[in-house]
């Protein structure tokens, strides 16, 4: 099975334009297509992917989606003169035709269904169609929003039709709402829909009153249809991943699709005019980071918005190099959620409660979001404290400046692991097992542990600790990315990572514990952050960077985790930011229960950190060796199956610490606060 990113671009796509003055659409130019593929080739990123041809889709494709009287007349705009072109787009909303828009409408969907057939034969794992004209507004016979054909939502039939795909989830985004889409997939419980989009109370484009959360699907398809709206502009990099964290993946984990497709417009980027949002363009690596664990892996990234083209250039290299495996770039420190998105996100969790389990326990207890509604229309809005840019003009806009993506790379290696003594373990590409450890890691290891443990002298733990130093030397020389160190004991294997960490390349760890017991860990100081799954209660926790979950014994269990790793552990790993992880397995917690959603948990927690995990598990269990060689080395998971509830009891646990911890950690956040 490939590991490729296929790229599927045509410069033909670039050759229809605006004939005739129009301020609503002269920002859909050519240029959005050049300038993104440029970017592509400067980055290094165009000849690292696999090149796939585009072609025409056929008329038959397009009528999966499309009315025949439909087709038939847009097949009639490249006999139109320019005169008739302009009447022409009259009849529709905020589109403009051209001699050539037919043409390339064909090869838009014709691209996107090239992608799909790579990914869905395993010629690639991922990948990337830049297309114009962009799909998600266009209906079954309308023309809409500079959209002809609806190029994901054919996609989506397509795959259903010719893989027998039974469930696929669409996330769409893009700035705006693709009501397209959503009028295509209403009914269908196969399809789950994601959109969120600016709305600001129904007064932005296309002001449906449809696009709001209470659209949550007809009949079978109820629940499937998820619409999250912007009520104001100046949404971050906070407000994106709060949507993430606490709508879009815990109900995307629930339903389990088999090929996840992306609406990708980069107009919910700064400095876009249409969208007027803040947040940066390296929030599409993690966006995208985040969906990778989803349908092992399959993903199929199509072009829609984005006409800030510096922006969407930058937006599309951050994605298209995490669909490559390139670590992503860590986030600048990130602001709290705003009330306004709060508002929205506990809006939407409630209207879904009905349908997803995830938010089962909101169904009785939801007067906290109606209250907040009513608060919000009276007030005429909810207070946000960040400098909104909703008072500047469209020209203005354009001016906004910010920061721009460093350069990614990844290092020559990606995963070193270290199997104790005598044991050979089957690693997967892009993971080499270490070699010679470092010349100094015998004496650092020696200082380290004389340091914390006088007084047992045990010689078994020199050889591990010399393997975590020398790993972690070669994260500090950028010679690999990421490692796996098996050791007999944590306590000192943990206490010797977290100190030669701190003191030789970062100043702050996170640290994921999977197991009981207390770790020699100082949460006291800021500089480290331990989060610990475990199956005993320990007691009453009081450091804010210290937060022990305990899962019941028993049915459930990958529910409860999950639950824990999307509500919890993830909000707070983003907040906290740091600059190493580890993640630590004590011997044999939860058996063969454990290696599928550790799998999970370590590809999910590749977005922190730039990519660096160390991962040290105790004895040797060959499943979760493989299990985290696979996900240390860029490769999805197995999918989970479709969840059910978690335990009234996990779910209580999760709710107590959320509760604890959210004034602190305000990505827990998932209501307006009280106050
Ligand atoms: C926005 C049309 C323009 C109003 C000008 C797939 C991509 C898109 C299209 C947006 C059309 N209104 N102030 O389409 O969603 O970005
Ligand atoms: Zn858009």
């Amino acid at each position: 099975m490939s590991s490729g990113c296929a790229l599927i671009f045509d410069e033909e796509m670039s050759r229809y334009k605006l004939l005739w003055k129009d301020p609503t659409c002269e920002i859909e130019v050519p240029e959005r297509l050049t300038v993104s593929y440029e970017a592509l080739r400067t980055s290094g990123a165009v000849q690292r992917c696999t090149q796939v041809p585009v072609r025409q889709a056929t008329e038959q494709e397009i009528l999966l989606a499309h009315s025949e009287e439909y087709l038939e007349v847009m097949k009639q705009t490249p006999k139109m003169t320019e005169e008739q072109l302009m009447e022409f787009s009259k009849k529709y909303n905020d589109v403009y035709f051209h001699q050539n828009i037919y043409h390339c409408a064909q090869l838009a969907v014709g691209a996107t269904l090239q992608l799909v057939d790579s990914v869905m034969k395993r010629e690639v794992r991922n990948g990337m169609a830049l297309v114009r004209p962009p799909g998600h507004h266009s209906q079954r016979s309308a023309a809409n929003g500079f959209c002809v054909f609806n190029n994901v939502a054919i996609a989506a039939l397509y795959a259903q039709k010719n893989y027998s795909v039974n469930r696929i989830l669409i996330v769409d985004w893009d700035i705006h709402h693709g009501q397209g889409v959503q009028y295509c997939f209403e009914e269908d419980p196969s399809v789950l829909y994601f959109s969120w989009h600016r709305y600001e109370h129904q007064t932005f484009w296309p002001n449906l009153p449809e696009s709001d959360y209470t659209s949550i699907g007809k009949g079978k398809g109820s629940g499937f249809n998820i619409n999250l709206p912007w009520n104001k502009v100046g949404m971050t990099n906070s407000d994106y991943l709060s949507a993430f964290f606490h709508v879009l993946l815990p109900v995307a984990y629930e339903f389990n699709p088999e090929l996840v497709l992306v609406c990708a417009g980069f107009d919910s980027a700064i400095g876009d005019p249409e969208g007027e949002m803040c947040a940066t363009p390296e929030i599409f690596a993690h966006l995208t980071q985040l969906l990778m664990p989803l349908a092992a892996g399959k993903m199929c990234v199509v072009l829609e918005g984005g006409y800030n083209l510096k922006s969407l250039a930058q937006s599309v290299c951050q994605t298209v190099q995490t669909l490559l495996g390139d670590p992503a770039p860590r986030l600048s420190e990130l602001s709290a959620p705003c009330d306004s998105a709060l508002d929205s996100i506990a809006n939407v969790r409630t209207a879904h409660s009905p349908y997803w389990s995830c938010f089962k326990h909101l169904g009785t207890n939801s007067d906290t979001s109606i209250k907040h509604r009513k608060l919000e229309e009276k007030n005429g809005g909810t207070k946000d404290a960040k400098p909104s840019p909703e008072t500047q003009t469209k020209k203005k806009m354009e001016d906004i400046v910010w920061p721009e993506p460093l350069p990614r790379s990844s290092p020559a290696l990606r995963t070193v692991v270290a199997p104790p003594s005598g044991v050979e373990v089957a690693l997967p590409e892009g993971c080499k097992s270490l070699g010679e450890i470092s010349k100094s890691a015998p004496e650092v290891a020696q200082k380290i542990r004389d340091k914390l443990c006088q007084d047992v002298v045990d010689q078994k733990m020199l050889q591990p600790l010399g393997n975590i130093i020398s790993v972690l030397d070669q994260m500090k020389n950028k010679e690999v990315c990421n490692g796996c160190v098996l050791v007999p004991d944590l306590n000192v294997s943990v206490q010797c990572s977290v100190e030669h960490a701190l003191t030789s390349l970062t100043k702050r760890v996170l640290i994921v514990f999977i197991g009981d017991g207390k770790l020699p860990v100082n949460t006291s100081d800021g500089t480290a952050l331990l989060v610990q799954i475990c199956s005993e209660e320990a007691e009453e926790e009081k450091s804010i960077n210290h937060v022990p979950l305990c899962l019941r014994k028993g049915e459930s269990f990958t529910e409860g985790f999950m639950q824990a790793v999307l509500g919890l552990l993830l909000p707070l790993a983003y907040e906290f930011n740091p600059y190493l992880v580890l993640g630590v397995v004590e011997e044999g917690k939860w058996k063969t229960l454990l290696p599928p959603v550790w799998g999970h948990l370590i590809s999910l927690l590749q977005g922190l950190a730039q990519g660096r995990t160390l991962a040290l598990l105790q004895g040797y269990d060959k499943d979760l060796v493989e299990v985290t060689a696979a996900a240390l080395s860029g490769a999805p998971a197995p999918a989970l199956g479709a969840l059910g509830p978690p335990k009234p009891e996990d779910f209580q646990a999760m709710e107590k610490q959320r509760q604890r911890l959210q004034k602190r950690w305000s990505l827990l956040r998932c209501t307006v606060s009280e106050s």
